[in-house]
């Protein structure tokens, strides 16, 4: 009798222990697989996409380092490293006007293509070129 019983026991204890692991090799498996499908499928959509949008200005000791060109449209960083206000102004019209006080601001590229001259309201002797194709 406990004979019985202890073998009907043993099967029910193993089921437990196997239980939690067996569910988590399941959900690891599924989440690889899914995973796997995700990046596979995203990466190339989602790593174009970061990639184009990280265009930086750096502002250093009264002088614009510029990007050989930007994507239209795209999200332009202005990291101003100097200790004093500056803007990214465009020349002619009003293409672009980023007030760029001291640290990181962001203003929008043109969205027609085009080379764009540039210059800092406070000092006019700052000039730069944004390449927009
Ligand atoms: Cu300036």
């Amino acid at each position: 009798m406990t004979g019985t019983r202890l073998q009907t026991f043993r099967p029910l204890r193993m089921f437990r222990r196997w239980g939690p692991a067996g569910l988590v090799c399941a959900l690891a498996l599924a989440v690889a697989v899914l995973a796997g499908c995700g990046s596979s499928g995203g990466s190339g959509s989602g790593g174009s996409a970061g990639a184009s949008s990280s265009f930086v200005i750096t502002i250093k000791d009264f002088s614009f380092t510029t990007p050989a060109s930007v994507s239209p449209g795209a999200t332009i960083t202005v990291k101003n490293e100097d200790d004093t206000a500056h803007t990214v102004t465009a020349d002619t019209g009003n293409a672009f006007d980023d007030q760029a006080p001291t640290g990181t601001s962001t203003f929008t590229a043109p969205t027609k293509a085009g080379s764009y001259a540039f210059h800092c309201t406070f000092h006019p002797e700052m000039h730069g070129t944004l390449v927009v194709r």
